[in-house]
């Protein structure tokens, strides 16, 4: 049986297995049972095409944004109207086969927009390109989904559906558990709080699943199973999203007002032109960066040109990012 038909029958018995007190247990190493294969299907070395790997395209700018969703959304109209790049809006659907990119210039910063085809189903089942359009989506340091906002809201759950399956975690932040590997000595499980959604029960049983006889384990947040099973993979993506709606000229007021109260949304339309200025300013706000300028002695900053900084960045990170020998060499700073 190959990994995917596992998967499929882990599914079905997690959907016919009633959730309560009893069963939690039984659950819990089903959902790690599931999280293993997962994984398996989306290790590089797999047998199958595609591969782990992303579209061959060159990170540039400050930092990277991925588009994705389904054909017709908008995502081509988007990159054309925000970036100097002509994606192909063409006629029909399923034109673009691959990546491309381009660059929102935000008061200096160059923030890198990749349009991504749409067809991210069938990812966490393996299928190559759309495991392709994962890869590269990992890479990125936030992730728009656009959605039709003439259609149904179906898209989005199964857009999310995709992501999480191969890891990647949408507006989460990693859950508050240490997990350190011993080589002897048993488990030691400490947990700081009480656990609602999850037992201690439970979390050793995956932890044999996982044939892990010894370890520390330290909870400090009231976590779920998955959450659990996500510590032990260890190779999840938290990234922040932002839901964008497009097409906005074609709804009603009152449906207008509801998407643009959902939260983490933003509501756009693309040929008219409404909002786009609004979006590239919530892109700015997700990705936190830190604007630095450099100045000579006695002479005021050029203001134009900006080194963007991950928040938390250091002076030795800028020395870095300017030249290697610099910091090596460096003296002082002075930090307005
Ligand atoms: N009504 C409306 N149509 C749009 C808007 N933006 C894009 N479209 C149309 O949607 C279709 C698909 O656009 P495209 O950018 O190619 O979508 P992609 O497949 O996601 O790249 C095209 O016919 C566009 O003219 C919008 O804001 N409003
Ligand atoms: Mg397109």
């Amino acid at each position: 049986m190959g990994i995917v038909e596992k998967i499929k029958e882990i599914e079905e018995e997690m959907a016919r297995t009633q959730k309560n007190k009893a069963t939690e247990y039984h659950l819990g190493t089903l959902k790690a049972k599931l999280a293993k294969y997962r994984a398996q299907l989306l290790e590089p070395a797999a047998k199958s095409g595609g591969g782990g790997t992303g579209f061959d395209v060159q990170k540039s700018g400050d930092a990277r944004v991925a588009l994705i969703g389904f054909p017709s959304v908008g995502k081509s109209t988007l990159l054309s109207k925000c970036t100097n790049t002509q994606s192909e809006t063409a006629a029909y659907e399923f034109t673009t086969l691959t990546a491309i990119p381009g660059v929102i210039d935000y008061q200096g910063a160059r923030i890198q927009l990749l349009d991504l085809p749409g067809i991210v189903e069938g990812a966490s089942q393996g299928r190559g390109r759309g495991r392709q359009v994962v890869a590269t989506a990992k890479t990125a340091d936030l992730i728009l989904i656009m959605m039709d906002a003439t259609k149904s809201d179906e898209h989005r759950r199964l857009l999310e559906y995709e992501l999480d399956a191969v890891g990647i975690r949408l507006n989460k932040e990693k859950p508050d558990v240490v997990f350190k590997r011993k080589t002897t000595g048993g488990i030691t499980l400490n947990v700081t709080v009480r656990l609602t959604k999850t037992d201690e029960k439970t979390i050793r049983s995956i932890l044999q699943s996982y044939k892990i006889h010894n370890c520390d384990v330290m909870i400090r947040e009231d976590i779920t199973t998955d959450e659990f099973i996500d510590v032990l993979i260890g190779t999840r993506k938290y990234m922040p999203c932002l839901y964008v709606y497009n097409k906005i000229d074609a709804i009603s007021m009152e449906q207008l007002n509801k998407l643009a109260r959902t939260e983490h949304s933003v509501v756009i339309s693309c040929e008219m032109g409404l909002n786009l200025d609004y979006l590239i300013d919530r892109i700015w706000a997700e990705l936190g960066l830190v604007k630095v300028y450099t100045k000579k002695r006695g002479v005021q900053p050029d203001l134009n040109d900006p080194i963007c900084l991950r928040k938390g960045a250091t002076v030795e990170g800028v020395c870095n990012g300017i030249h290697r020998s610099l910091a090596t060499n460096f003296r002082y700073a002075l930090v307005w």
